[in-house]
């Protein structure tokens, strides 16, 4: 299908692409990764946030690591970090590095058994120091240091930071004991990146996947006093009873009221219908049209994504509950049409899983540089190779089957093209569908949806719209064949 042209009064700088991914949330561009175990750890969800997209962490390990990671994302970037990391003055400057290093800080508050400010112990204090094993109190620039009190204004706080030729105000209360942190990083971010996806308190959103039985529960909550703000209980067929109980107590108890929930993945009216009843924030769409997906083959089952999501959001729509159009997405241009078709958002894995800030490294291969992208019903992500115990195995109702020999796969593994930071990915992407809103003269996401209309082609026209009767040359970077 292409969408058709209609009369249009404004220019693809202008459209405004704020949408929501769920009851509560919006966001300002329609883009969500993929809880994928090479598509969405910290790093993509801290890039994709900063863009004004959403990541949600992927579940394929464990229960601490995955709320590490929410706990990540929630301190990358803030106006405040109101629970600082702090690092006591008896730690080596061997363990300050290696904290530095993990959260990708330059430094980190000294502080004694009861919080009470000691010192700070930057970059600078333990540049010139090659014994690791040297104590962070002997090296530690020592109070009296320059600090802000509780509440302080942003533009006090800069103030001080720019008279103090400082990158780091500690917040102390009356009694001296760390409340906070406020560093020049923060500041220069907030205006580098003017639709970054925040919460209340001015930190990055970020969501992450949950399953239905085993710990789930206990990983949903481990998640939730993390600070995630949304969880999507994600499985490859959420029109079954273990996934709408799963919604409904977690609709019913204390995490109603802390974040949203999404379900998924459903790919008809009644799926959509019955999620919507279960009381969810969000339905997820799409059974089989992801790129490394084998379940239309193996199954026999699924359904073609533009109708799944068409006739998803008929049932969602009524209920003003937002579609995730999830998998299958190859271009630009299949943004518009997903969300002509009914989506809200759309959520990607082939096409980050090249980014560099998806997890796993490159591979060179003939000159030219790849990484790993795999599905989450392969084998490999469900016997999790060499990082056993796989947590992906009920994505795909598998948890019982005893051995990995017994498994069965559906989806396979492989490697995409290597397509540089997120920042330019993103940006293509939203460039794309900038231009599909001035063509179809829509405005905003909901002008497009409402005004959008398709045209369905044959396969001659399909052929017609890509590059036809010419050896390509040079590839564009929203554009690199079929
Ligand atoms: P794509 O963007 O086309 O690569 O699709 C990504 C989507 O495919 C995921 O968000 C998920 O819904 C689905 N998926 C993930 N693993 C598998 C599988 O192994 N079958 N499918």
């Amino acid at each position: 299908m292409l969408l058709q042209p209609a009369q249009s009064e404004i220019i693809p700088s202008e459209v405004d692409t704020t949408t929501h991914i769920s009851k509560r949330i919006s966001i300002r561009i329609p883009l969500v990764s993929s809880p994928m175990d090479t598509v969405t750890e910290s790093r993509m969800a801290v890039a994709i946030a900063r863009q004004g997209g959403l990541g949600v962490l992927h579940r394929n390990l464990s229960i601490e690591d995955q709320a590490h990671q929410v706990d990540v994302v929630k301190r990358s970037e803030a106006g405040m970090v109101d629970e600082p990391i702090t690092i006591s003055p008896d730690a080596t400057i061997g363990e300050a590095d290696e904290l530095c290093g993990l959260y990708r800080i330059s430094g980190v508050p000294v502080v004694d058994a009861e919080m009470r400010l000691l010192g700070i112990v930057t970059n600078r204090d333990m540049r010139f120091e090659h014994d690791p094993t040297r104590l962070v109190g002997e090296v530690m620039t020592k109070m009296p240091l320059v600090t802000g009190p509780v509440g302080i204004a942003g533009d006090d706080a800069m103030r001080l930071l720019a008279q103090n030729k400082i990158e780091k105000l500690p917040l102390v209360d009356p009694q001296g004991r760390l409340k906070g942190l406020i560093t020049l990083k923060d500041f220069v971010k907030s205006d580098k990146y003017p639709n970054a996806s925040k919460d209340p308190q001015g930190r990055l959103r970020v969501g992450a996947a949950v399953g239905f039985f085993g710990d789930a529960w206990e990983r949903a909550m481990a998640l939730i006093d993390e600070g995630v703000d949304l969880l999507i209980v994600d499985t490859a067929h959420g029109h079954t009873q273990g996934v709408l109980d799963m919604i409904r107590r977690l609709k019913s108890e204390r995490a109603a009221s802390e974040v949203d929930i999404i379900g998924g993945n459903v790919a008809t009216f009644a799926g959509a219908k019955a999620l919507v009843e279960a009381g969810v924030d969000g339905v997820k769409v799409g059974v089989g049209p992801g790129s490394i997906c084998t379940t239309r083959v193996v199954a026999g089952v699924g359904v073609p994504q533009v109708t799944a999501i068409h006739n998803a959001s008929r049932a969602c729509r009524p209920a003003g509950v937002p579609v995730i159009g999830d998998g299958g997405l190859q271009y630009s241009g299949d943004i518009a049409k997903a969300l002509v078709a009914g989506a809200d958002t759309v959520m990607l894995g082939s096409l980050l899983a090249g980014c560099d800030e998806s997890p796993g490294d490159l591979v060179f291969i003939n000159g030219k540089q790849f990484k790993t992208y795999r599905g989450m019903g392969s084998l490999g992500a469900m016997a999790a190779r060499g990082r056993k115990p796989s947590y992906s195995k009920d994505r795909y109702f598998q948890s019982d089957v005893g051995t990995d020999d017994k498994l069965i796969a559906e989806g396979i593994e492989g490697q995409v093209p290597y397509r540089g930071p997120v920042e330019a990915v993103a940006y293509q992407l939203v460039g794309g569908l900038r231009q599909s809103m001035f063509y179809t003269g829509a405005g905003t996401i909901t002008e497009l949806q409402e005004r959008g209309s398709f045209v369905r082609i044959t396969s001659a026209g399909l052929r017609e719209s890509h590059p036809h009767d010419i050896q390509m040359t040079v590839e564009a970077p929203n554009y690199s064949g079929q």
